[in-house]
């Protein structure tokens, strides 16, 4: 049995009940079994990938809260500091119904490899917790971030391990969590990313995410002689990515027909109004739903399976931006059937593993979420920078910078996946670019 395939059983074997981790290595040891094979008797002597699947820490805590009604609510908090070979652990936080042990263990994997493609000197991590601030008051949810960071702030720094947002975590989450680290340390320093404009923030953070997804967007169409002007494209989620996703490619010329939540999708073919999205999800915390009851040609469609109904809406572009395992086979026959030629992740491993292999075995141009949706975190270690060096940068100075590594990181995918023979499969591509850098770090600093 190979070196990865071996690893791959080890972790199935040793961490059970964690589908959405198995999943997420799996298909890292699958795309880097071929500069693995080429170093194995190195590799197996450090302990190499041992090493790479095992966290180096997972915190795992209770978080007591009290709800409006005076009743005591107790939540579970996480953080899982996956690997610092390049620097301090770096990545969001999650707060859903969803969360668990398994899914913060994918996003933490899948971080280490993300920053290290961004160039920037930061390591993976994730956190989160099972808590949902939908339907909660802004009292609620203040107190949940303050237990929250009561016992995470024992754990993070600004040279230590640096939390984000994620799903259900914005301005208003982290505002709430910094205050309560200042409070508890004494420290105003760069502990968490996507903080306000007046108290640290960066400018472009807010739109980073979405913003890149478009830039790498841009860079694929080009290799492939075309513009993002006139495209068609469907886009899943109204949250953070999302919207800035589609602000972006609207920017570019292209026409974004479909967005969604998790009750439904509106399809509007005259054109996604943005406005009126911001307003229904930004500042009124609603429905997509909402929008088919503004806007005269959009028609919503209730959908039970988390919207998943919405890659049966024909498009040349998919950018799914909503969650996990959203982009399933089926659906990525219907995106293919229907011409979508172009699919990028915004989320994090939203399309299933048979999905992604289906298109590019289709000839789809494929962008993984490790690539793709790096101008996120990569805008937050640009935050991480102004803070230690107490100054702010312009709009056009972030995005200038922001533009630059996004397609530093297309530059770079292409490149490894053309090293080893593997031609446009920017899967494979990522994987091993990622690896590389890291793996260096972690064999020049021995056994750690
Ligand atoms: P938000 O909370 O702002 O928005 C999430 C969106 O996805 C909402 O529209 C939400 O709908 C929808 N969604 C969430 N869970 C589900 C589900 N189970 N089924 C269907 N729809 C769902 O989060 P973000 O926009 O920040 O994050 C979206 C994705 O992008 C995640 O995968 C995240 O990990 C990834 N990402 C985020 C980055 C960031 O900077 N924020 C950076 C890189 C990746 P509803 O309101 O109904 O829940
Ligand atoms: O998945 C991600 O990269 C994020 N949620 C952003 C992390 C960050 O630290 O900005």
């Amino acid at each position: 049995m190979s070196y990865t395939e071996e690893i791959y059983e080890r972790v199935v074997a040793q961490n059970p009940n964690e589908p959405e981790f198995h999943q997420a290595v799996k298909e890292v040891l699958d795309t880097l079994k071929l500069v693995i094979d080429a170093n194995e008797e190195e590799y197996r002597k450090l302990g190499l990938l041992e090493r790479l699947v095992e966290p180096e820490r997972i915190i795992s805590f209770r978080v007591p809260w009290i709800d409006d009604n005076g009743k005591v609510q107790v939540n579970k908090g996480y953080r899982v500091q996956f690997n610092s070979a390049i620097g301090p652990y770096k990545g969001g936080l999650r707060f859903h119904p969803t969360v668990n042990q398994s899914i913060l263990k994918f996003l933490g994997f899948e971080q280490i490899f993300k920053n290290s493609l961004t160039g920037l000197p930061i390591g993976g991590g994730k956190g989160g917790s099972n808590f949902d601030p939908k339907g909660k008051s802004d009292r609620e949810v203040m107190a949940f971030c303050q237990s929250f960071m009561t016992e995470l702030h024992k754990y993070i720094g600004a040279d230590e391990d640096v939390p984000a947002g994620d799903i259900g975590v914005g301005g208003r989450e982290i505002g709430y969590m910094y205050g309560q680290y200042k409070r508890l340390t004494g420290l105003y320093e760069g502990v968490l990313t996507g903080k306000g404009l007046t108290w640290g923030g960066s400018l472009v953070r807010t739109q980073a995410t979405g913003y890149g997804l478009v830039y790498i967007v841009d860079e694929m169409m080009k290799a492939m002689g075309k513009t993002l002007e006139g495209q068609t494209v469907v886009i899943s989620g109204s949250g953070n990515v999302a919207i800035y996703a589609a602000e972006k490619a609207q920017q570019l010329g292209a026409k974004v027909v479909a967005m969604s939540d998790s009750n439904g999708y509106v399809y509007d073919p005259e054109g996604i109004k943005l406005d009126i999205v911001k307003d229904i999800k930004e500042v009124k915390r609603g429905r997509i739903k909402e929008y088919a009851d503004q806007v005269e040609s959009a028609v919503y469609t209730a959908d039970e399976n988390g919207s998943k109904g919405i890659w049966s809406i024909k498009c040349d572009i998919a950018l799914p931006c909503a969650t996990q395992n959203e982009l399933n086979l089926e659906n990525a026959e219907k995106l293919v059937a229907n011409g979508c030629y172009l699919v990028a992740e915004g989320a994090n491993m939203p399309t299933t593993r048979e999905a992604t292999d289906y298109l590019q075995a289709k000839g789809v141009a494929f962008m993984p979420g490790k690539a793709a949706n790096a101008g996120g975190v990569a805008t937050s270690a640009l935050e991480m920078s102004q803070n230690s060096a107490r100054l702010s940068w312009s709009f056009e100075e972030v995005d200038a910078k922001l533009k630059d590594i996004m397609k530093d990181i297309y530059a770079k995918v292409s490149d490894a996946a053309k090293r080893y023979g593997v031609e446009g499969n920017f899967v494979a591509g990522a994987n091993i670019a990622g690896f590389e850098k890291v793996v260096d770090a972690m064999k020049a600093q021995g056994l750690v």
